[in-house]
Parts: C-alpha cells; structure tokens; sequence
C-alpha cells in the first residue's frame, strides 16, 4: 500500500530521507510544512521542502542542520557589501534553488509543480510535496508585535515573549493536489508523521482545510515518530518559544496534541519511562534509538515506523 508522511524540516527530512530508502516512488508521498516559507530580497523560500529535497539528494549540510554542503557565500558578501538585507543566510548554490523556484512561480506554475520539476531536477523519484500551493505563514504573536516566523525565528533569535503561533492563511488554504490525492488513495495504508516539532511543523500541515478531518476519519494506522530525545527537542532554541507558550516537551504532551489522530507513538530509548503512561492515553509504543546521525539510522527508523 501507498505510505503518506508528514514532514518538517531538519529532523523529518531524515526519516523522510529513510523512508524513500526502503520504499519505492509509487509507494511514498512526502507531505512538507510550507508555515516557515517566507519571500526575502523578492525570492520565495521554503526551508522544509528544501531541507526535505536536499536530504533526499544527499546535499543537506549536516552539520549545520540546514541549507547545502559546502556551500559559499559569494552572493552574501555582495549583498553586505551593497548595504542590503544580510540576516538570512542564503549560500550560493541554496540561492540556485531560490532563482529556480522563483521565477517558475512567477512563470505561472504551482508550488507543487515547481518542487516535483526542481526534485527531478536533483535525481529525486520520490515525490515531495507542498502541504498547500496556497500560501500558509507561521506566525508568532509577541509582546512586540507579530512576526513571520523566519523573522521571529532567524533576525531577532527568538528574543521577543511569544503569547501564541498563529498560521496566516488558515483556513482558506487547500491542499495541495498531491497530498489530496495521497489522502483519498483506496491504497493509503498507513500515515507516518515524521520527528518534526508539533506546534511549528505539523500544525501547519493539519490546519490546511479538510487536513485534520480526513486524518481523523482514515481507515489506516496514523504512526507518530517523536521529535523528543530525553525530553529536549533535538535541535533549535525553540525551547524557549514553546516554554513561553506553556507547551510542555515531554511524550504525553505530545500524545495529548495528536488525541484523536495517532495510533502509535514511537519513542526514544532516554524517554522509555514514558511508554506506560502512554499505553494508559491508548497508544501503542515502539521504544527505540530516534537519533539518525547516518543514513544507516534514517533507513533503520524507517523500517520500525512501518513495521508500527
Ligand atoms: N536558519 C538560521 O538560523 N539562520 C539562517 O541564516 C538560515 C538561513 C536559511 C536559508 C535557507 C534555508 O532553507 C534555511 C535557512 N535557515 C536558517 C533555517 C530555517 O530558518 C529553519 O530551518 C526553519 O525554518 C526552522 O525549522
Ligand atoms: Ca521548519
């Protein structure tokens, strides 16, 4: 049967990247957050599709977390040289991308259709795809104001009290034609929402309209990969921002948020001690190493979220 996974960037796009190791093209539809999508110096950027699509074509800078290995930065001496805008780093093969994608929307295409064209670009068969073609931008609510999240997250680093995520463009937004069809296929067997950050990364996806319903009235399993490792979030100072929000980084937290749509939780070895007040919630529980460090991890993470 056909496997639907729900994606952020960084720590989704591994298991992404393992899940389109062990399954064949016609098998897989990757479903990616466009919340964090932003337009700077007149391009549009979408950080989770591109860390989806340079994971899966082994470009991802792992170090780094985001954009492409050894990358340079030609592009942002200029800009800095010019006085321009120089808080988001744009490398110059990253900005490659950027011109791609840009130009092709301009042209008239769908954000669907412009990823499909730049993943095959890249050798990718698997397909990534848009929550939504239409635009859907995360939040965040300050004392100072509202700020798109790049700009929250990226130019001010956080520092503003956060008083809540919103996501403009909800509802109203459609899915995307891709994930639609991935939703109504007669062969869906199993939904896997990837290690990303619930609030930031999969919210998103479930706030895009009729999203969250057909989730909740599927016939199949729904497997929830958790993003904690010994009750942190594996990556970001968004600790602060959920701190502030009074979201609580632990498994049950986690179950709660996902009450009504998962099935199965997978956990990380360090959070083993969860696994019973989670069976107590309903869930089914795979214990297991979460961390994917090489491409050995992602493919064997990828195996136990079907196997759930
Ligand atoms: N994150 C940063 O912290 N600083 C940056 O300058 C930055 C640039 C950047 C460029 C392209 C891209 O795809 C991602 C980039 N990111 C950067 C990461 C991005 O802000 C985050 O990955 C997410 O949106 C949060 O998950
Ligand atoms: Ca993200």
């Amino acid at each position: 049967g056909h496997v639907l996974a729900l994606s952020g960037g960084v720590g989704g796009a591994k298991l992404a990247a393992g899940l389109a190791a062990v399954l064949s093209p016609e098998d897989l539809t990757i479903a990616v957050n466009t919340g964090d999508d932003f337009e700077h110096l007149g391009l549009t950027i979408c950080p989770d599709i591109d860390s989806v699509t340079y994971a899966m074509a082994g470009l991802n800078d792992t170090e780094r977390g985001w954009g492409v290995a050894g990358e340079t930065w030609q592009a942002m001496a200029m800009l800095r040289a010019l006085g321009e805008e120089d808080w988001f780093n744009l490398g110059d093969r990253d900005l490659g991308m950027h011109l791609a994608r840009s130009w092709r929307l301009r042209a008239g295409e769908t954000l669907s259709q412009v990823t499909t064209r730049l993943t095959q670009g890249l050798g990718i068969a698997h397909a990534i795809v848009p929550m939504s073609d239409d635009p859907v931008r995360t939040q965040v609510v300050t004392a100072d104001g509202i700020l798109d999240f790049q700009h929250y997250f990226v130019r001010e680093q956080c520092r503003p009290v956060a008083r809540a995520i919103r996501f403009d463009g909800v509802p109203g937004a459609r899915p995307s034609r891709p994930l639609a069809a991935a939703l109504a296929r007669p062969d869906l067997a199993a939904v896997i929402v990837c290690p990303s950050n619930p609030y930031l990364s999969v919210d998103p996806i479930l706030a895009v309209d009729g999203v969250r319903e057909a989730l909740r009235n599927r016939s199949v399993p729904l497997v929830v990969v958790s993003p904690l490792v010994g009750g942190k979030a594996l990556k970001g100072p968004l600790g602060k921002l959920l701190a502030e929000l009074g979201a609580e980084a632990n498994n049950l937290a986690i179950a709660r948020h996902y009450s009504g749509l998962a099935d199965h939780l997978i956990i990380d070895e360090a959070d083993a001690g969860d696994a019973e007040g989670l069976r107590a919630l309903g869930l089914s529980v795979t214990i297991t190493g979460t961390v994917m460090c090489e491409a050995n991890d992602r493919e064997r993470l990828a195996r136990v979220a079907l196997a759930a």
